[in-house]
């Protein structure tokens, strides 16, 4: 079986592409799917693609990740980024690497979404590239377990 990477989405991102395209621009969550497992598939990885809008499926995903030997995890928690504890402490409890996405510059946005509890467990975060950062997240990803390009 192909080594396998977690790709999580946290709530609302099921939406992508319908509403808010200013700020999310037009690209649906389809549309990233396909984006993550072109990324994978350039390092023979296979991509487990979800996305909830319940912060217990994203701790159980996590977990799971972790008991089925995932090489890592890239996580947008979108609305969960700023308020849960339950998602940091999964994160802190797995071994394996996990990389933070947002499509925006949350930085550049409200205050309130500038404080992230995953960022204290994530081992990089990538955003501000628009869906582009989750495959940019893959790359770095890949090498940080040492997965090679494939020709
Ligand atoms: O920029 C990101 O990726 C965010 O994680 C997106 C979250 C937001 O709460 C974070 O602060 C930043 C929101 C996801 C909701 O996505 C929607 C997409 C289209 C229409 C409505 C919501």
């Amino acid at each position: 079986m192909a080594d396998t990477i977690y790709v999580l989405n946290g709530p609302n991102l099921n939406l992508l592409g319908t509403r808010q395209p200013e700020t999310y621009g037009h690209t649906t969550l389809a549309d990233v799917e396909q984006l993550c497992r072109e990324a994978g598939k350039r390092f023979a990885l296979a991509v487990e693609f979800r996305q909830s809008n319940h912060e217990g499926a994203i701790v159980d995903w996590i977990q799971e990740a972790a008991r089925d030997k995932a090489l890592g995890i890239v996580i947008n928690p979108a609305g969960y980024t700023t308020t849960s504890v339950a998602i940091l402490d999964a994160i802190l409890a797995v071994k394996i690497p996990v990389i933070e996405v947002h499509i925006s510059n949350i930085h550049a946005r409200e205050s309130f979404r500038q404080h992230s509890y995953v960022s204290r467990a994530a081992r990089a975060v990538i955003c501000g590239f628009g869906i582009e950062g989750y495959a940019l997240a893959i790359v770095g990803l890949a090498a940080m377990v040492g997965a090679t390009a494939k020709s």
